[in-house]
Formats: C-alpha cells, structure tokens, sequence
C-alpha cells in the first residue's frame, strides 16, 4: 500500500524532502497481557520509534500472549517484538530499530545527532542491563495481575526460576530497590539538565529505550517507580505527551 507523508519540521528527515512517498506493508507483533494490555518495554520502544517515523498507526499489529508463541514461529525465535515488513523480518529492539532506520532513510532519523549510533547502542545495552531488572525487582509480582490468567503459572514458573526464589519475594523491598534505581539513573538526570530529552532537543531511540521501562511498570503496576520528586518525571511526562499523547492513551495501573 502507497501512503503521501508530510514531514515536520522540527523532525529533520535523513535527506531532504517536504513531500515523500513511500509504500509499506508492516506487521508489527507485540507482547499483550490480558485486556490486550501492551506492557512489554521492548514493545514500547518500537512503538515509540514506529511512531517517531509516523508509522504507527499504519502497522498492523499482532498481539501475542505467552501462550501463543506459535504466531513467532515464522521468525524463527520466541521474544517480542518483531516486524515482519512485506518479506523482512526482523526480531531483538535494538535490530529493529537499526533496520528502521536504515531502510527507511527518508524518515526522520531515530538516532540522535547530537549522539551517534554507538551511544544509541550504549543506552540500549544499559537499561537493558542496569535498569530492566531494577525495574523487574518493583513490578514482577504484578505482572501476574494482568496478564492473561492462562499466562499466569508459565510467567510465575519462568521468572521464579530467573530470580530463584518467590515473586513476592523479588519486591518484597521494592522501596529500597527504587532508591537503588534512583542512584543509577543518575546519569540520566545529568543528561536532562542539559536538554528535554535524552536524544537532545528532541527525543530518540535513546528515549524510546529509557521509557520502555517506565510503561512496563506503569501498565503493570500501581507502584511509581521514582520518587515524587525526581526531576526525571518531568521528562517522562513529555515522554507521555509524544505523538498526541500516544502511550499516556494506554491504561496505566494507578489510574
Ligand atoms: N533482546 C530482546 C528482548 C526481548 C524480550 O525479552 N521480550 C520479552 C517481552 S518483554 C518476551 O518476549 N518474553 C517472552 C517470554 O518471556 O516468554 C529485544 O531487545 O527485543
């Protein structure tokens, strides 16, 4: 299918265009809970990007719950997200993100001028490492309450066997856990002293990383993740405000 764009202008495409055509046939699968709730952090950084490019609202999406990973079968492993873009398809965020920016080169570009692709990778890599199990040592046990009920005893047994012992267990001292949170977020204040976004003036995949961990604990549960006065929610309320409000849309648990 054809689609006529117009490109903003405080979104820089790569090359120069006002008007562009381009064509996409995008299947883009993500993680749901029950109420087709779209908790995953990797779901959200490509929804993000997919919306950064203003193609979010043209990919069709497919929901997968943990008990139907047969629908990834075709990509040849079993983790969210994936697209499949006409014959391509391509698994793992990061990949995504790098594929997307490459072949769409008319759009606007995901990595940040003022970093570069590295310093992208480096973000990916951190949250992943650094603050994705901070985040799951808050928020695993609730997890439970809102996926899907046949879900519930493959996710208990799967994240138990991670963290070897009982979900309430892992978030027992979650308060303490957030004030861990707050010490290794530290250079993500630095950063948002300087600029709005991480990715500078305006937000890149470096963000849509980053925020990918804030969505998977405000879907999923009613604990806040930061403390009240963390200079960081103001960034993730423009984080929420992006394309229209799109993941402020989503349910959040507290609301
Ligand atoms: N490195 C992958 C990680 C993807 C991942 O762990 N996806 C989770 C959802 S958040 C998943 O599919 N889990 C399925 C399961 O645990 O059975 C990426 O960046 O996309």
């Amino acid at each position: 299918m054809f689609y006529f764009s117009m490109v903003s202008s405080d979104l820089l495409p790569k090359k120069s265009a006002l008007i562009i055509v381009i064509g996409f046939n995008m299947k883009f699968f993500d993680l749901s809970g029950a109420d087709n709730k779209r908790f995953s952090p990797f779901g959200w950084r490509i929804r993000m990007a997919l919306a950064h490019l203003g193609m979010e609202e043209e990919a069709e999406v497919e929901l997968v719950k943990f008990s139907q990973k047969d629908k990834l079968t075709f990509s040849g492993q079993e983790l969210v997200p994936v697209i499949k873009d006409d014959k391509v398809i391509v698994y793992d965020s990061w990949r995504i993100a790098e594929y997307l920016e490459d072949h769409y080169a008319n759009k606007p570009t995901l990595f940040s001028s003022s970093t570069n692709r590295s310093a992208e990778r480096f973000m990916a890599s951190w949250v992943d490492s650094q603050i994705h199990p901070l985040v799951a040592k808050c928020v695993v046990r609730d997890i439970l309450d809102v996926i899907d009920p046949r879900d519930r005893e493959y996710f208990r047994r799967s994240r138990e066997k991670r963290f070897q012992m009982p979900l309430e267990e892992v978030v027992k001292d979650r308060e303490q856990t957030r004030t861990l949170l707050k010490r290794t977020l530290f250079p993500v204040r630095k950063v948002l002293e300087l600029n709005p976004f991480l990715g500078g003036r305006s937000a890149s995949f470096s963000d849509y990383t980053m925020f990918g961990a804030f969505m998977w604990a405000r879907i999923t549960s009613s604990f806040d993740i930061l403390e009240e006065d963390d200079p960081i929610a103001d960034w993730r309320e423009r984080m929420l405000d992006l394309f229209s409000g799109l993941a402020r849309k989503e349910n959040a648990r507290n609301l």
